[in-house]
């Protein structure tokens, strides 16, 4: 008798290297960063917040990503709309709900910096600055200090489409490239810039602009989870090769506002909106976990009303939770000496 061949195909995330779990863990953390903003959006609308800036629409991009990282040693760079890359690197909604409402807790910046602006050394998160794009050759320099040190890290940063015509990209991305520096620059093309379309923002692809600056680009499905963690996946190991920078083009659409200073409807219209809805990576991966036979309706639904309950608590623990002393505003602002140390 021959031993009995199992002849099932492998399924799309098997191939990858996922495991099932890690598969539904995507899943999971996309449905937790979408509730995350949408109650953020709740929370200013009934003034109990002053600003939130959404992330819907991005999820699938900012969450393959981090899965393709290494959370003990890569360095992350990310932008104001990335809350799926930060709650798949560990960040907590209790953490973003003290960042939202500015509360002294707020691990990020201690409710001094507006929300989305995230740090957390804990995370491996490196502070970012409001004008667009200052992160990029921050991350240069990161991945410079890695290389000298010959640490096997590589620095992910990610920016906005309308971010990458800035000058700190193009100077960051040059030296990257000159350097063979490891590190990863995933641009999360949603489309606009406010109220700028893409077309009014530049005459090319913006994956085609790694060719100048000797590596590769890529444009890829920003809405197709798997196909992000592929992608990054294979851009750390060619990062740890020697082999240098890649440049990731994720293309994806805004579907909120721009912040909740924006009224959309003045720059494009409503069809529009309700159209590339239809594209929602959420839907889509369900569907794709459902076909594999590792998700269910009840499971969804259990998974929505487990969220609910944690984003209550969070935000009745971040409400009633100690803003900023006065006297505090100024820390981490200038260099302090105390009892001889720098701190
Ligand atoms: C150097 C600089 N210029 C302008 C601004 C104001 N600003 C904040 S977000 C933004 C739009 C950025 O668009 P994009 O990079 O496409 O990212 P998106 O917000 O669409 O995700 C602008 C112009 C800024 N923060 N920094």
């Amino acid at each position: 008798m021959t031993p009995e061949v199992n002849t099932r195909q492998k399924t799309r995330h098997e191939s990858l290297g996922l495991s099932d779990e890690q598969a539904v863990d995507m899943y999971r953390k996309m449905r937790l960063a979408r509730m995350y903003d949408e109650r953020a959006l709740l929370l200013q609308r009934a003034g109990k917040i002053n600003f939130h800036v959404s992330g819907i629409g991005q999820e699938a991009a900012q969450i393959g990503a981090a899965f393709a990282l290494d959370k003990e040693k890569d360095y992350f760079l990310p932008y104001y709309r990335d809350y799926g890359f930060v709650l798949s690197v560990g960040m907590t909604i209790r953490e973003l709900m003290l960042a939202i409402f500015a509360k002294a807790e707020d691990p990020n910046s201690g409710g001094r910096q507006m929300p989305g602006h995230f740090g957390c050394k804990r995370l491996r998160i490196v502070t970012g600055s409001s004008p667009v794009a200052t992160q990029v050759p921050h991350a240069v320099g990161i991945a410079l200090a890695a290389k000298m040190r010959n640490e096997e890290a590589v620095s992910f940063v990610t920016l906005g489409d309308g971010s990458s015509n800035q000058g700190d990209f193009h100077e960051g991305c040059n030296f990257a490239g000159v350097h063979k520096l490891p590190m990863i620059v995933m641009v999360e093309n949603n489309q606009y810039a406010i109220s700028v379309p893409l077309d009014k923002q530049v005459a090319g692809r913006i994956s085609d602009r790694a060719l100048g600056y000797g590596f590769p680009g890529v444009r890829i499905d920003g809405c197709d989870v798997l196909e992000v963690y592929r992608t990054v996946k294979e851009a750390r190991e060619r990062a740890l090769r020697g082999e240098g920078p890649t440049l990731i083009e994720a293309v994806m659409y805004r579907l909120a506002p721009h912040s909740t200073s924006d009224n959309d409807m003045v720059y494009r219209s409503k069809e529009e909106v309700e159209m590339n809805w239809k594209n929602d990576a959420l839907p889509r991966y369900k569907a794709y976990l459902m076909e594999c036979g590792l998700w269910s309706e009840e499971e969804d639904a259990q998974l929505i009303a487990d969220i609910k309950s944690m984003v209550d608590r969070d935000i009745a623990y971040a409400e009633q939770a100690a803003f900023p002393a006065g006297e505090e505003a100024l820390r981490h602002v200038y260099a302090e000496e105390e009892a001889g140390t720098w701190r």
